[in-house]
């Protein structure tokens, strides 16, 4: 198993892949009972979110999030509570007072910078960070999360260029579903993979199983020594599956076959994680079924809170919005 990963730090990870799973599925049901507005599920990609932020530094590194990335908030230290306020806008919302779309706001404290919906903007933001970084000759590294979709997009060429240029210390993290919305991979892109492009830019790139979360862990491991030594940045493609709609008000019975999905949940990272670890002899059934039921009372809990909680008072909709 890799270097840094003990059995205690292992079974820890696995119980955030089923608190995220558990807690992105009621979620979803709260957006069915009209009670969460809307909801971009991280279904599918918790292997890549996870792996990658305990390869890195909590309190010290850097995060450049897009709006799929709950158990990356989650592993960094949000709160189940604390999300399902944003998802549900109710008062005492952390990250932007309950006034934005949910996951979209700053937590200074865990290292999550303030995000936009507008997709790939946050590549140069965080390859501005980088450079920010090395010209303070700190130390830290800045990991930037983007779907194949935005990788397409001019802001991320100009981001990957410049950060290859001047080797920034920056992770590019892709988190390839292979659909942008309803658009697949081939009408995206014209290669067969995101991370064949790193080499126009003259970085590394690498294509690993996303649903896969050791083989995540090591590859952003190698990316953030790389970055620490001045070698520059890398492109990491982490193929994952997107169970859900695009969104939930995506249908995607007008774009995917079942079938797709079905054979995608094969590749579930839940599922391979526990096996291998019941492999491993670190899990066994009986402390699969005591983490899933701990992960169901937490967000009960949680649900109860937030449905008994009120909105945000309309008096203070502007404070931190003007000066003054
Ligand atoms: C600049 C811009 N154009 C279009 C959109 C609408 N839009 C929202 S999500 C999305 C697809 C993004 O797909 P991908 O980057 O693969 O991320 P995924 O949702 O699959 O995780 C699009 C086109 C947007 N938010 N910003
Ligand atoms: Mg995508």
């Amino acid at each position: 198993m890799a270097d840094g990963l003990n059995n205690e730090t292992l079974l820890e990870m696995y119980a955030k892949m089923a608190l995220s799973r558990t807690l992105d599925e009621r979620i979803w049901m709260l957006n069915r009972q009209g009670k969460a507005a809307i909801v971009a599920s991280s279904q599918g990609h918790e292997a890549a979110q996870i792996g990658s932020v305990y390869a890195l530094r909590r309190g010290v590194d850097q995060f450049y999030i897009y709006y799929r990335d709950l158990a990356v908030m989650l592993t960094l230290g949000m709160t189940p509570q604390e999300i399902m306020l944003g998802f549900t806008a109710k008062v005492g919302e952390p990250l932007s007072g309950a006034r934005q779309f949910p996951t979209h706001g700053a937590y200074p404290e865990l290292g999550l910078v303030n995000l936009s919906n507008v997709i790939s903007t946050q590549l140069p933001q965080a390859v501005g960070a980088a450079l920010a970084l090395r010209m303070r000759g700190e130390d830290a590294v800045v990991i930037v999360y983007f779907g194949d979709g935005a990788s397409s997009f001019g802001d991320t060429h100009e981001a990957m260029n410049f950060a290859a240029i001047h080797r920034l210390p920056v992770i590019f993290m892709c988190e390839n579903n292979k659909y942008a919305t309803s658009v697949p991979q081939h009408r995206q892109m014209a290669v067969d993979s995101v991370a064949s492009r790193a080499e126009g830019y003259g970085m590394p790139g690498v294509s690993i199983d996303g649903c896969d979360v050791i083989a995540v862990y090591e590859a952003v491991s190698e990316a953030s020594s790389r970055a620490r030594d001045g070698e520059g940045p890398t492109l990491i493609e982490a193929q994952v599956e997107r169970y859900l709609p695009h969104t939930s008000d995506d249908d995607d019975t007008r774009y995917r076959a079942r079938a797709e999905i079905e054979e995608a949940r094969l590749r579930d990272p839940l599922k391979l994680f526990g096996e291998r670890l019941t492999a491993l002899g670190i899990l066994d059934s009986a402390a699969v079924e005591r983490i899933h039921a701990e992960a169901r009372t937490e967000v009960n809990a949680v649900t109860d809170f937030v449905e008994a909680a009120g909105y945000p008072d309309t008096d203070d909709f502007y404070k931190h919005v003007y000066a003054g």
